[in-house]
């Protein structure tokens, strides 16, 4: 029998009812309905001894359909129809395969016994949403697991591996193949051995002392700073731990309500959206056949080439690494030698699985090995002349249809472009540093780059276990061309009179990682002069007159690795304010004639912040990005915006763009014309009362009411 969303069929006496709504057997409407259908039909027909609940395809289910959060939850709501699988007079068992994830776990504990593939993870990663679990998972999770293991699940949000699951009392048994049968037989002994139902509402919940709470909610705010859902799964978890099960129940789900209505909540859920939305870059057909990649050639045997090296042969690639010279070949195996090593020694990987990988590694002092590649990538130093020769001399080697990569982070890419025979096969892949760790790959788009090459290098950085997005061209990009925006007015906010510990202070409070001063100490200001000197000729006057980078360099203070730079670092490597640099700007500012004065917090944190989105804008007017939430992704997931905030674009909306415009307008007459111009998309959309990611998906529009549980 069909019900929409829930299939159901007959085996021996025992009810089969699986979820069947593809891609992921999110909780619809349809989904919700057809499971109370179900326990209706269990119960209501006397020749039903018993109900397996199944999941089809991918997995059991990924939860609560998102999709659906922007408006009133139509009933049967989740919480319904958990409550009346758990009352079921007559056993249910999950049989879960893939992943029960939110709403699919708590569907699952709903159930009056659980079956896991030894594969399938299981979660509750409501609080990446900016949520809660709202349908019974913070009440009945602690009831089975205890209440430690199961913050730990509800307030990280990772999902744990069956075995986990097993050990921890979640799932009754796993199955190493097929968890339907297993299922079906485990619910057969249930009828035969006159078992019946075993609800974890009747399960008193163990109490926990509170001195261990209290030390979850000090870590979570380290951990999570600003974020307002795991401190709350910490408040809910202690309530459920002394109040009855339905007042439990209650709380919980209007607890999950009011997150779903808060401002971090739809940021989270933008960027839910907005990430995959991004993994389809405009333009190009999803159905776009790919290329096949399986030979990599990488050029450059440096700190780049060697980081994409290792991702590559982690992910199973063929990998043909090309220096100039045995010297460099044998550092750049030496330094894949040590990342593999570390691997070893903290247990992520076998020494028959690097040995595996380097088998799939050639070293190569020349590019005449590069003729079998099917994508080659030159990860070279950023020198002009010297990126368009080797781009050349590839060209005139590989096959036709090889893709080629430039790995640069601001150079023209059809200027490279135009040294080749193939500008349909070129493009540019921006990897961030260490290519092997970071997630974001900026993939740079040609206007002559052919559809299928651009399907395929989203594919390969995907396979790689990146986040690419697709940008276009334009000076430093997306993610570089912001942050030299940040980096300028950070600068110029010391000439007026704030200090590095202020400047830190007010962006980290906002939610970033780390502040721009103790980025630029981390990264080295050697590093970040040399790309100083490389901007000079298009800098205007004021910036070239900022050259405190300049002067620290000179006085020997590159940051941390000289133990000074706009700090000082100690033995502990804590960064510490110095007298030494309060002197340093001192004298810059009287040697450019600046005054000093009192800047207030809001005033550092609009102008960092303001800079960089007004910069976003421009770059979307320009073509360099497709989306206003292609360029929250790659600031929220690649470059330590808040995620939370939901990246620089949508903070602008939910700032208010009438609110931004008017600031960028008063620091156009305070820093100058040059530096805070509103872009026209700005000033547009603000005339049409429009946001910057009116364009953006779906999920972020939303109204202020939302009916979850
Ligand atoms: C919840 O359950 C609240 C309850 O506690 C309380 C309620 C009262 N809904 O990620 P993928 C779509 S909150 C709707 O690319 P993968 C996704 O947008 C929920 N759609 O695949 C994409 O669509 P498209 C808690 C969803 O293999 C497609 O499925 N659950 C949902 O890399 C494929 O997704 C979660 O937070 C959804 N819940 O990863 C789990 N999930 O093709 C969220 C996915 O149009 N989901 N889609 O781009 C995931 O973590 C991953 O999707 C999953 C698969 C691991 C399942």
């Amino acid at each position: 029998m069909s019900m929409a969303g829930v299939t159901t069929s007959v085996e021996n006496n025992i009810l089969i009812a699986r979820i069947e709504n593809p891609p992921v057997n999110a909780l619809s409407h349809t989904v919700r309905g057809g499971l109370i259908a179900a326990v209706d039909q269990l119960n209501s027909d006397e020749t039903l001894d018993a109900m397996v609940l199944a999941g089809t395809a991918r997995g059991f289910s990924a939860g609560a359909d998102v999709t659906e959060f922007g408006a009133a939850m139509k009933a049967p709501k989740l919480g319904e129809v958990v409550a009346r699988l758990e009352n079921s007079e007559k056993p249910v068992v999950a049989a879960i395969h893939g992943f029960a994830l939110g709403g699919g776990l708590e569907v699952a504990l709903s159930c009056h016994y659980r079956i896991a593939d030894s594969d399938a993870k299981l979660g509750l990663p409501e609080v990446t949403l900016g949520i809660l679990p709202g349908a019974g998972g913070c009440v009945r999770l602690p009831r089975l697991i205890g209440a430690e293991a199961a913050l730990a699940m509800i307030t990280s949000g990772r999902p744990i591996a069956a075995k986990a699951a097993l050990q921890s009392g979640l799932v009754d048994r796993l199955a190493d193949e097929n968890v339907d049968e297993v299922a079906r037989g485990f619910a057969a002994d249930l009828v035969e051995s006159n078992a019946g139902v075993r609800r974890i509402c009747d399960i008193d919940p163990t109490p926990v002392v509170p001195e261990i709470l209290a030390q979850e909610r000090k870590r979570l705010t380290r951990r999570y700073p600003g974020q307002i859902a795991p401190q709350m799964a910490v408040d809910l978890v202690e309530m459920v731990l002394t109040e009855p099960f339905e007042t439990a129940i209650a709380k919980e789900a209007e607890t999950c309500k009011a997150l779903v209505g808060s401002d971090q909540s739809r940021a989270l859920r933008y960027l839910f959206a907005a990430e995959r939305l991004a993994q389809k870059p405009e333009g190009i057909a999803p159905d776009t056949i790919q290329r096949s990649i399986r030979r990599v050639g990488i050029i450059g045997p440096g700190t780049m080439g060697c980081g994409i090296a290792i991702a590559s042969l982690d992910a199973g690639f063929d990998v043909i690494l090309v220096g100039r010279s045995q010297d460099a070949l044998q550092k750049a195996e030496a330094a894949i030698d040590k990342t593999y090593g570390g691997a070893v020694k903290r247990g992520k990987l076998t020494e028959d699985a690097v040995a595996a990988r380097k088998r799939n590694l050639t070293f190569a002092p020349d590019l005449s090995t590069l003729k079998t590649a099917d994508l080659v990538i030159e990860t070279i130093s950023e020198d002009p002349q010297a990126k368009k020769d080797v781009i050349g001399a590839i060209d005139a080697l590989v096959r036709a249809d090889t893709i080629i990569a430039s790995n640069t982070s601001f150079l023209d890419v059809e200027w490279l472009a135009d040294c080749t025979s193939r500008p349909e096969n070129f493009v540019g892949m921006h990897f961030f540093n260490p290519a092997n760790l970071m997630k974001l790959v900026e993939n740079i788009r040609t206007a002559r780059a052919a559809p299928d090459v651009l399907a395929t290098i989203t594919g390969f950085a995907r396979k790689l276990g990146k986040l690419p997005v697709m940008v276009g061209r334009s000076e430093g990009f997306v993610a570089n061309r912001m942050l030299s925006k940040r980096t300028r007015e950070a600068l110029f906010l010391l000439q007026d009179g704030a200090t590095p510990q202020q400047v830190d202070r007010v962006l980290t409070e906002f939610g970033f990682p780390i502040g721009p001063f103790a980025l630029a100490d981390m990264a080295g200001l050697d590093v970040l002069a040399a790309t100083r000197e490389a901007r000079y000729a298009g800098m205007a006057e004021r910036e070239r007159a900022c050259d405190i980078i300049e002067t620290l360099v000179a006085e020997g203070r590159l940051g941390r690795k000289t133990g000074a730079g706009y700090y000082r670092y100690g033995d502990d490597g804590k960064p510490t304010p110095d007298p030494e640099f309060a002197s340093l700007l001192a004298a810059h500012r009287a040697r450019i004639g600046a005054t000093s004065r009192e800047i207030s917090d809001d005033e550092v944190r609009e102008r960092c912040l303001f800079a960089m989105i007004n910069e976003g804008a421009k770059i979307l007017e320009e073509g360099g990005a497709t989306r206003a939430s292609d360029i929250d992704v790659i600031w929220a997931r690649g470059m330590g915006f808040p995620a939370w905030r939901g990246g620089p674009m949508h903070y602008a909306d939910t700032v208010g763009l009438a609110d931004v415009l008017a600031a960028l307008e008063k620091y156009a007459g305070l820093v100058g014309e040059d530096f805070f111009a509103p872009a026209q998309l700005i000033k547009t959309r603000v005339v049409k009362g429009e946001g910057l990611t009116s364009q953006a998906p779906a999920a972020q529009r939303n109204t202020k009411r939302d009916e979850l549980v």
